[in-house]
């Protein structure tokens, strides 16, 4: 199942270039956990033996599946791989920047076996001037104009695929290229490909105004693609910067921290895992969305991973599922309950206007050693490996912590809470989890978006910028009934 992923504007191409090259550090390094050495003095050489095929063969079947569904290989040089993906910004700078470090990044260490990935410089849309953070001028001036061009890339992308898993598209809220366009593309995606799982990757923009018009820009582009997709994963710079600040330690964060950060998540919850019981191929958007997008009104998901820490000091960092599971359930319900420190004024404004207590839908994926909860179902290759190395110790932690972030939110479905997991551990640590979650955490920042963009509104202030590009005073009052709905909606949980 591979998935063609489409980068929109500025973000759209940084996330996008982001994202691609921690997918390929990931999949092209012979991860060094892999090679479980700490048990060694305990098991005879046959044991280890047969731990280490294994390991390999679920690792092999880790980095296919991983780089089929991101990568086509190249049909010159088996080495080499191309992302399924297609670029897009109103402005050629961006995206030509994100070429051109693609194809520089070719790697020649050891570890990473001399692999290399870029993207296909054809599946490109450039223009000479950018959308000046309009989403009108993206969404009905840009729109139009490339939207043949992109239909026929994007189904160039398709036919490259021998099963198309869905469309990953990414983009900012706020600027006009990313939204507008982006917002424009999304519709269009789903009209022709209308069976196809869609997640758009958005980002919320800083609180405190980056641009005028930035809540016009989210409140259009999010009532725009709601219906459109299955599944929205966003993330809001705000948040992602406390993240960098809290979890990594840093002082001075920039859109390249965020984006590292925001890419480290994606990977997270995009490679493969598995459920326990269940047989079968793996199907990256189609899991996420079924479990946690399945109700067409509550489509705003979000992301969170542990442990995070910097690189300087993750050789020095000790690992347990105990204390990831834990940290996990801190950071959460630091960003769950009204007075959390992500962002203090929240507690002032919201302390009890929203019902804040539910969550439709969590997923939490263990990647790592001894990451199951069960070794009863041997129903996949994984799980029989995975089994076999089972501690009781860990798996005691593993479950009562999961107990633990189980109950202490509750969750509006049963069944709610879905747990995944993989033996094959990433960015290079021996465990980490990421907990995917569809709850009413978001809206506090729906709700104030809104709130700034009926009070312009209100006023008519800026309306014409947008209504020279052809969008109707109708448009903003549908968009924000619209958005008005998802946050009832929300509300209601
Ligand atoms: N985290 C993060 N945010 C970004 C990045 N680039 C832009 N943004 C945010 O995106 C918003 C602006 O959108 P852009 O993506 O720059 O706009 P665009 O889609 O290129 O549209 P135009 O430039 O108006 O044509 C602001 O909220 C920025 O903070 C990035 O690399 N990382
Ligand atoms: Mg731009």
């Amino acid at each position: 199942m591979s998935v063609v992923t489409i980068q929109i504007g500025q973000y759209g191409n940084q996330i996008g270039h982001e994202f691609f090259s921690t997918l390929a550090k990931e999949l092209f390094c012979e991860s060094e956990n892999c090679n479980d050495n700490k048990n060694k003095d305990t098991e005879n050489k046959t044991a280890q033996n047969i731990k280490l095929n294994q390991n390999r063969i679920l690792k092999d079947s880790f980095e296919e599946d991983g780089l089929d569904i991101f990568f086509q290989n190249s049909a010159k040089n088996r080495n080499s791989y191309v992302a399924r993906c297609v670029l897009i910004d109103t402005e050629a700078k961006v995206v030509d920047r994100v070429l051109s470090s693609s194809l520089s990044s070719i790697s020649v260490s050891s570890d990473m076996l001399n692999k290399t990935w870029s993207y296909n410089k054809k599946f490109k849309i450039s223009h000479k001037y950018g959308s000046g953070n309009n989403w009108a001028q993206g969404f009905y001036s840009f729109g139009a104009k490339v939207v043949d061009s992109l239909d026929e890339l994007i189904r160039h992308q398709v036919e490259k695929c021998d099963r198309l898993g869905g469309f990953l598209s990414m983009m900012s809220l706020a600027g006009g290229t990313g939204s507008g366009l982006g917002s424009y593309l999304i519709r269009h995606l789903r009209e022709y490909y209308d069976k196809s799982a869609i997640i758009s990757q958005v980002i919320w923009p800083y609180r405190s105004g980056e641009i005028a018009v930035q809540s016009y820009n989210s409140i259009l582009s999010l009532a725009h693609i709601y219906e459109a997709v299955d599944s929205i994963v966003a993330f809001s710079n705000d948040g992602m910067q406390k993240t960098c600040q809290l979890q990594l330690g840093l002082t001075k964060v920039s859109l390249s921290d965020i984006n590292r950060l925001i890419s480290m998540n994606l990977v997270h919850a995009f490679l493969p895992s598995f459920t326990d019981g269940l047989i079968g191929s793996y199907d990256c958007l189609g899991d996420y969305i079924n479990h946690l997008t399945p109700h067409p009104d509550l489509k705003m998901t979000s992301l969170m991973t542990s442990p995070m820490v910097s690189d300087l000091i993750r050789p020095f960092t000790v690992y347990s599922w105990a204390s990831t599971l834990k940290e996990l359930g801190r950071l959460y319900n630091l960003q769950a309950t009204p007075g959390n420190q992500f962002d203090p004024e929240w507690q002032l404004k919201y302390d009890g206007t929203l019902n804040n207590s539910k969550a439709f839908a969590h997923i939490l994926i263990n990647r790592g050693f001894e990451c199951s909860l069960s070794n009863n179902h041997n129903t996949n290759s994984h799980n029989k490996y995975n089994s076999k190395r089972n501690n009781n110790n860990n798996k005691v932690a593993v479950k009562n912590e999961f107990l633990k972030l189980k109950s202490s939110y509750p969750i509006y479905q049963p069944n709610g809470f879905l747990f995944k997991h993989h033996q094959r551990p990433i960015f290079n640590q021996h465990m980490s989890s990421l907990l995917a979650y569809n709850d009413v955490n978001q809206m506090y920042i729906v709700d104030e978006a809104l709130e700034k963009t009926c009070k312009l509104f209100e006023n008519r202030t800026y309306v014409h910028q947008y209504e020279r590009h052809g969008c109707a005073v109708d448009d903003f009052v549908d968009s924000i009934l619209m958005v008005q709905q998802l946050l009832s909606n929300y509300a209601r949980l």
